[in-house]
């Protein structure tokens, strides 16, 4: 990881400062990402509405979308990428066992997802806790109640990488 974080500020000696600031704050394994987020911030301005607008019109066709698996359990499959955004941020499920896959398609950012916990209707313990760029992951859980369930990028929450996934009643 030190390594990769040494190669990448290399090629952006601009960021140094704001490295060392983050590196400061001590955080965890997201720092090249997170000074990654930094920096695109300060260039596009407060809130990135471009970037998240064209991630949202390029939702490829079958992200996001609810299928049955032949054995039964539905499905899903839910992208990031060099940005702060789930793709799609909302999904709905039918009560029952849910597979779900994050595909990380970043070239170069690092994301999770993790479920908040005591925010849903039941708890969903069950987190993907490192993707790495071109890493794809898969996690199974039953719910039961219907309700919406807030999940985070925990490495990107304060950029606003969170979504829903709603059980429908
Ligand atoms: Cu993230």
């Amino acid at each position: 990881m030190n390594g990769t974080r040494r190669t990448i500020l290399g090629r952006t000696p601009s960021s140094s400062p704001l490295a060392a600031s983050q590196r400061a704050a001590g955080r965890g394994p997201c720092t090249t990402a997170a000074v990654v987020a930094a920096a695109l911030v300060l260039l596009t301005g407060c809130g990135g509405e471009d970037p998240a607008g064209q991630a949202a019109a390029a939702t490829p066709p079958g992200v996001g979308e609810v299928t049955t698996a032949p054995d039964g359990v539905q499905e899903v499959t839910v992208r990031t990428q060099d940005d702060y955004l789930f793709t799609p941020a909302a999904f709905t499920v039918a009560p029952g066992r849910v597979r779900l896959t994050v595909e990380n398609v970043a070239e170069e950012m690092v994301h999770n997802l993790r479920f908040r916990p005591d925010a849903g209707p039941e708890p969903i313990v069950e987190e993907i806790t490192l993707l790495a760029p071109g890493e794809s992951r898969t996690i199974e859980f039953t719910v039961a109640q219907p309700g919406d369930h807030p999940f985070d990028c925990t490495f990107h929450l304060q950029v606003g990488q969170t979504g829903t996934m709603t059980v429908s009643g």
